[in-house]
C-alpha cells in the first residue's frame, strides 16, 4: 500500500463496495437497478461518507465494516435526494455532475422509483449493518429524523415554498440547516456514535456540523455564481445572483465570501476547543 494514499483513497473503495454490492444483491428489477446504479456511480464527491469516516477515525477507532455500511446508507439517501430534486416537479434539471439527470436517461417514473428504492434500501442496509444493537437503534432513529419531515424533506419543502419570494438571510439559513445541514450533522454524529463517544462530544460534533454545513452551502452558492458567469457571461451573472435566494444573492459576493470564512474559522475553533 502506498504511503501517500489519502484518507479517501484508503477508505472510500470500501464504501463503494458496500453501495454497489448491496444494490446488486437486493434489487430484483433490472431496469430499476440500472437506474439506481447510474446515479450512485455518477461521480459524487462522497462528502457525507468522508465526514462520517473521518469522525470515526479522529477518535483513533478502527474504521470497520459497520462504519462503511453506515456511510453507504447515508450516501444512498443523499443520492435519492438528488434524483428527486432534479425531477421536473422540483428543480427540473437536465444535468447533474455534468451528466444527464436520472429522469433524462430512464424517464420520470423510473427516476422516482429509483429514489424511493434508494431511500428505503438505506434503512435496510443500516438495519443489517455490523453495528451493535443499541447504537444501531440510535443511528436508525437519528438517520430517519435527519432525512425526513424533521430534517431534509422539510428543508426541501421550505425551499420550494420560498421560490420567487424575498426571504431574509435568517430564513435562508433555516432552510439550509434542514435541507443540507441535517444530513451533514448526521454524518458527524453517527461517526461519534460508532466511535462510542459521550454526549458532550456528540454535542461538539453537532456544533461543528452546523458551521461546516453552512460553509458548504455558502461555497456551493458562490461556485454557482462563478459557473453561471462562465456559462452566461458577466451581464447575466448579476441577474442570476439577484433573482435567487442564495447567500451571494442576499449578501453580495464579498459579504458571502466573508461569511464563508467566518464559518470555517468557527469550525476550526470548535475542533480546537
Ligand atoms: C428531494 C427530499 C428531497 C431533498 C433534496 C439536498 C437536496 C434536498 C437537494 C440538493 C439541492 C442542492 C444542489 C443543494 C446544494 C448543496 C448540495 C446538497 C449539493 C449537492 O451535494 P454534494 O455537493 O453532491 O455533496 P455530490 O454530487 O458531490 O454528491
Amino acid at each position: 500500500m502506498s504511503t501517500n494514499q489519502t484518507f479517501s483513497e484508503k477508505h472510500l473503495p470500501f464504501v463503494e463496495q458496500e453501495l454497489v454490492s448491496f444494490i446488486n444483491k437486493h434489487t430484483t428489477n433490472e431496469q430499476l437497478k440500472e437506474s439506481m446504479l447510474y446515479s450512485v456511480n455518477a461521480g459524487g464527491k462522497r462528502i457525507r461518507p468522508q465526514l462520517l469516516l473521518a469522525a470515526v477515525s479522529s477518535f483513533h477507532k478502527t474504521v470497520g465494516t459497520g462504519a462503511y455500511q453506515t456511510a453507504a446508507a447515508l450516501e444512498m439517501v443523499h443520492t435519492y435526494s438528488l434524483i428527486h430534486d432534479d425531477l421536473p416537479a422540483m428543480d427540473d434539471d437536465d444535468l447533474r455532475r455534468g451528466k444527464p439527470t436520472n429522469h433524462k436517461v430512464y424517464g420520470e417514473a423510473t427516476a422516482i422509483l429509483a429514489g424511493d428504492a434508494l431511500l428505503t434500501m438505506a434503512f435496510q442496509l443500516l438495519s443489517m449493518a455490523q453495528v451493535e444493537m443499541e447504537p444501531k437503534l440510535l443511528l436508525l432513529q437519528l438517520f430517519s429524523k435527519a432525512a425526513g419531515a424533521e430534517g431534509m424533506v422539510s428543508g426541501q419543502a421550505a425551499d420550494m415554498q420560498a421560490e420567487n419570494k424575498q426571504i431574509s438571510v435568517k430564513e435562508l439559513a433555516g432552510i439550509h440547516e434542514d435541507k443540507t445541514g441535517k444530513l451533514i450533522e448526521y454524518a458527524l454524529i453517527s461517526g461519534g456514535i460508532l466511535a462510542n463517544q459521550p454526549t458532550e462530544v456528540l454535542e461538539m460534533l453537532q456544533t461543528l456540523a452546523g458551521h461546516l454545513g453552512l460553509a458548504f452551502q455558502i461555497r456551493d452558492d458562490l461556485l454557482d455564481v462563478t459557473s453561471t458567469t462562465e456559462l452566461l457571461g458577466k451581464e447575466t451573472q448579476r441577474d442570476a445572483q439577484l433573482n435567487k435566494s442564495t447567500y451571494p444573492g442576499l449578501l453580495g459576493l464579498a459579504e458571502a465570501k466573508l461569511a464563508l470564512d467566518e464559518e470555517l474559522i468557527a469550525a476550526e475553533r470548535t475542533i480546537d476547543r
